[in-house]
């Protein structure tokens, strides 16, 4: 973050674009950006000196939610549906259900939200269709509230150990390097476990991401036993009296009986030095993933128990809906998404700003 410190009232970079109401989760993530670096030039303070945050060049590409994601399926196709000109009759909810199902909201929820709407039209509840979008946009955030329940790290377990876990490529290392990121401009001291010990490489992104920010990496050679290290990590992360262990995990297919046993060794040896350890096991999703999410979350529960989701990759064209099949199916807590590959993409679940980006109101007022 650059700062500068100008007698102007009027800050020189205007506002991103913000939605009519700011919802929690970007003032949130506005927030997480106003520390002044201890690095940073003590300023000149005289009456009237007004600070202006520039962005630095990562920062410049933080996005809103609506921003980030605009480019979805289920908001373009809803977008196209709208600017068609529909008239408020069954043909609307057919093409209405058809894109929620299409978005990946699963048939059971898309089903349900239907005919809700279908119930409400017959008792002439909606003027047009754009109040029947507002309908709709109520009852999808009504399935995400319950879920949107943000990580709270309890100090009383020191270290608080997050166990990250997922299949192949969905995003695991890089939530890390974010939360540790984020854990970290909250104050909290954060070590990170190398337990993906298939690959090297593995092993060397998070070193990089722990060097970049200032974060110690626990790390064996590669084909260490991944159990042995996470628990060497935490016997580490004591010695040291930090507060979070945020420990890795290599990809495995939900389907890889014997990989997916490994995770409940690790469940069990970290038990032996805490017996709640681990207090919070992140299960990444990808957001483009589509109904097979379904499937993943069901076996790594029963694997080693998941308490919370991330479900990464959101930006882009992401249908977006699998997070509303998710709510539905298990009603796990989501803590975050990750709407870009930044450390500030990574962002506290808000089941409002989320609606509001998917699909904003403006997109019933285009009749
Ligand atoms: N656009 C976008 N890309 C993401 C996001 N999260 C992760 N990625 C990208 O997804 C790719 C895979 O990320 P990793 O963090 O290596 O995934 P992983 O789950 O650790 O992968 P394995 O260790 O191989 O199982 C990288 O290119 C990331 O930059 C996100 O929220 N948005
Ligand atoms: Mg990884």
């Amino acid at each position: 973050m650059l700062k500068f410190w100008k007698k102007s009232e009027k800050p020189e970079v205007p506002p991103a674009d913000p939605p009519a109401k700011a919802s929690k989760g970007e003032l949130e993530g506005s927030l997480l950006n106003s520390p002044l670096p201890p690095s940073a030039p003590s300023p000149a303070r005289g009456g009237r000196e007004k600070q202006i945050n520039l962005p630095s060049a990562g920062e410049a590409k933080k996005k809103t939610w609506r921003e980030r994601l605009a480019g979805s399926v289920l908001n373009r196709d809803i977008r196209d549906l709208f600017a068609r000109h529909p008239r408020l009759d069954e043909s609307l909810l057919d093409d209405l259900e058809t894109i929620l199902i299409g978005a990946d909201v699963g048939v059971t929820a898309s089903t349900e939200l239907i005919e809700d709407l279908r119930a409400r039209m017959a008792k002439r509840e909606f003027a047009d269709a754009g109040e029947l979008l507002g309908a709709l946009r109520e009852r999808l955030v009504a399935l995400l509230a319950p879920v949107a329940q943000p990580l709270r790290i309890d100090t009383a377990h020191k270290p608080f150990v997050i166990l990250m876990v997922g299949v192949n490529g969905v995003g695991k290392t890089t939530t890390i390097g974010k939360l540790a990121r984020r854990l970290q401009d909250q104050g909290l001291g954060v070590v990170l476990a190398a337990g993906d010990t298939f690959r090297a490489a593995a092993v060397e992104q998070l070193k990089t991401w722990g060097e970049r920010n200032g974060v110690a990496v626990i790390a064996q050679g590669s084909g260490a036993d991944s159990a042995s290290v996470i628990f060497d990590a935490l016997q580490s992360t004591r010695s040291k009296g930090a507060d979070v262990l945020i420990a890795d995990t290599a990809g495995r297919l939900h389907t890889q009986g014997g990989l997916m046993d490994e995770l409940s060794k690790v469940r069990r040896v970290l038990g032996k030095l805490d017996a709640q350890a681990p207090h919070e096991v992140l299960l990444a999703i990808d957001g483009t993933t589509g109904q097979n999410a379904i499937n993943q979350t069901r076996q790594f529960r029963q694997a080693i128990g998941v308490t919370g989701l991330v479900v990464t990759k959101l930006d882009g064209t992401a249908k977006g809906g699998v997070v509303f099949a998710l709510a539905r199916e298990f009603g796990l807590p989501i803590r975050f998404v990750g709407l870009g590959e930044t450390a500030e993409d990574l962002r506290e679940f808000d089941a409002q700003a989320f609606v509001d980006g998917l699909l904003p109101s403006s997109l019933g007022a285009t009749q």
